[in-house]
């Protein structure tokens, strides 16, 4: 397996885990803007993991994520729980987990994709390119 693919939106990327591909997956929503982004996951939930603060210089620089702190686990109202929105602050790579559950009676056909949309849930910033297809395959 290569680099992950780089998602189009704030410099996003995501890591496959799991037998089949993307079917469970880790994706590192990297926020290199000067807003927090409440960005929701359409048809799916997930976990919080942690966060983590990353070189902004750097990134705009080199488009490479260079970690300069700890994870910080989350706490509060994310620990454990099922989640359909997630806060990003900027300058934090914000780490969930996602596991993609199909209908039930539904033929996986490997290389089948299946579509999703993933947004920031502040409007403005929806209606101006913060609303993304992607695709889990099978
Ligand atoms: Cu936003």
């Amino acid at each position: 397996m290569g680099a992950p693919p780089a998602f189009p939106m704030c410099g996003t990327s995501y890591t496959c885990t799991g037998s089949r591909c993307c079917r469970k997956a880790t994706w590192r929503p990297i926020n290199a803007t000067g807003d927090w982004h409440p960005e929701h996951v359409h048809l799916v939930q997930f976990r919080v993991l942690d966060r983590q603060p990353f070189s902004l210089n750097a990134f705009n620089t080199t488009g490479r994520v260079v970690l300069t702190g700890q994870p910080v686990s989350a706490g509060g109202g994310e620990a454990g729980c099922r989640k359909d929105t997630v806060k990003c602050p900027p300058g934090m790579v914000t780490r969930i987990t996602a596991k993609f559950d199909l209908s039930a009676g539904t033929q996986l056909v490997p290389g089948h994709r299946f579509r999703y949309i993933w947004r920031c849930h502040i409007l403005e910033h929806e209606d101006n390119e913060m609303m993304r297809p992607y695709d889990v395959i099978a």
